[in-house]
């Protein structure tokens, strides 16, 4: 009897002693996964060299070149390049700017990769190389690169190097996120909009917590372009150059996502009902905030900045300022075209928009069918010019044969209206809201949006009356 006491009493003493130390394991602070002690923050100098790399201007198992993203790469140490060319892109139809690039695109090529891995970066500048087509469109200058998904010093590793010369540096990714990467040369501004950023996308270190059925990226920025003062020509289209007034007002002539007035309206995305879509919002700006919202569903996470510890749920749109992103996951609730848009309708009406076509292949061939009409081209040159002002002005939110969008469907509209009627509304759509019965019943249809006055010149709006009236005039282009 009196072992089992002294037996009990030691049990007790044993748990009495171990307690302390419980208690300890318990109270203490839970690792730190962003502990400075645990990243690299020392990684070796850049070494810049003036020898020209000759090959492909982008390479590296990591990139992926469209809105598509290619699978993690599981390769700790990643091989990037991205040289820096002088090229003219299309960034609406007929307007052929001259931008500047990484990886001869813009935006650039997407880097996709994990914390912990290391980037192994290098870049020529090869902006002195003739680009095909025309003379020189910007004299050969000095670009450099800056990751924001990099802690390094900028005076080491951003530097500007000179046409010619190759920079190399490399880093570790200490920090999951879906971050920028641009051009820092003074004026910084200018190169930006001229097309000089893309996006680095690193995944924690256990990958995201949730699975998806399709990744995609989407990339808002600005364009700021003038025709150019001195009449050069690209073919036979005009040459656009950078409006540096526009630029400093922040007065864009185009906002876009992945580099292309209504890109993905031409090019939808593809996902299936039923499916959860992940998009990696990144929003370049360089001026403007972007209203990011997905038409006919919600937001089931929201990852500010791509990185899973900053969640939200349930969300309509989320805000991005010039270089912020996110991560937005969502299902699609059934067959239908979900349109992407800046909710800042203006910047949806310079071309922020975009579509993810789910199951709608019924619509897909309809639009076909419809637009054999409307790819043919009109004899009378002041129709050529409303067509293209149409497709890219216009086709955001309307189509010609393809079905209502945000807009009326406005194949016929010379049948249903007056030409005095329709140049009223062209000239003011508000004070035809405010006048017009039938302005006011079309306008209660279209789920009370206005559409945005665009402050067309007179000119403008005739183009527009004679594209309509060339293309009501052909025949079987609305059999029903
Ligand atoms: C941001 C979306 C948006 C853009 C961009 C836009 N519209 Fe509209 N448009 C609408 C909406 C919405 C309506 C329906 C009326 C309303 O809700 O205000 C409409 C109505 C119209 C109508 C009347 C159609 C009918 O059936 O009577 C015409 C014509 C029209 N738009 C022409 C144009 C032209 C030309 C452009 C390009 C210069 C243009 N729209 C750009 C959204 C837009
Ligand atoms: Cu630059």
């Amino acid at each position: 009897m009196p072992e089992l006491v002294s037996a009990r009493i030691r049990l007790a003493a044993a748990l009495l002693a171990a307690l302390p130390s419980i208690c300890a394991a318990q109270l203490a602070p839970a690792r730190d996964p962003y502990d400075p002690a645990g990243m690299d923050l020392a990684p070796k100098p850049a070494r810049v060299m003036s020898e020209r790399h000759k090959g492909p201007f982008a390479e590296g198992a990591s990139l992926s070149f469209g809105a598509a993203l290619k699978p993690l790469d599981p390769a700790p140490v990643k091989e990037v390049r991205l040289d820096t060319t002088h090229k003219i892109i299309e960034i609406a139809p007929g307007v052929k700017f001259g931008a500047w690039t990484f990886g001869d695109q813009v935006p650039g090529p997407t880097v996709r990769a994990r914390v912990g891995d290391r980037i192994r970066f290098s870049m020529t500048n090869r902006s002195d190389e003739p680009v095909p087509g025309v003379r020189l469109t910007a004299a050969p200058m000095m670009h450099s690169m800056d990751f924001h998904a990099a802690m390094v010093s900028p005076q080491d590793k951003y530097r500007s190097v000179a046409p010619g010369q190759t920079i190399e540096f490399e880093f570790t990714l200490n920090y999951p996120g879906v971050f920028m990467y641009h051009c820092g040369t003074p004026m910084i501004l200018e190169h930006i909009a001229s097309g000089m950023y893309g996006a680095v996308v690193v995944e924690p270190r256990e990958g995201y917590p949730t699975k998806v059925d399709r990744e995609y990226v989407v990339i808002q920025s600005e364009f700021y372009v003038k025709p150019d003062p001195g009449k050069r020509k690209v073919g036979k289209a005009p040459l656009y150059v950078l409006d540096s007034d526009r630029l400093r007002d922040s007065r864009p002539t185009y906002t876009v996502f992945n580099g292309v007035h209504n890109g993905m309206v031409k090019n939808p995305l593809v996902a299936k009902p039923g499916e959860r879509v992940r998009l990696f919002v990144m929003n370049v700006g360089p001026s403007k905030t972007s209203s990011f919202h997905v038409v006919g569903t919600i937001f089931d996470r929201v990852w500010f900045e791509g990185n899973p510890d900053n969640q939200f749920r349930g969300m309509q749109t989320v805000l991005l300022g010039s270089s912020n992103s996110a991560i937005v996951e969502f299902v699609i609730p059934e067959k239908g075209a979900y349109v992407m848009v800046d909710h800042h309708f203006a910047n949806a009406s310079q071309g922020a928009i975009g579509i993810i076509e789910a199951g709608g292949k019924g619509e897909e061939q309809e639009i076909e069918h419809h637009n054999i009409a409307a790819s043919g081209t009109p004899d009378d040159p002041e129709a050529v010019q409303g067509k293209l002002a149409f497709e890219s002005k216009c086709l955001a939110c309307h189509s010609m044969g393809g079905g209502r969008k945000l807009g009326p469907d406005i194949a016929g509209v010379t049948k249903r209206r007056t030409d005095a009627w329709l140049s009223k509304w062209l000239k003011s759509p508000e004070k035809m809201l405010e006048s017009d019965p039938d302005a006011k019943a079309m306008l209660k249809e279209y789920g009370n949006l206005p559409m945005p006055n665009q402050n067309l010149p007179d000119a403008e709006i005739r183009q527009y009356l004679k594209y309509f009236h060339w293309f009501d005039s052909r025949a079987g282009t609305h059999a029903h």
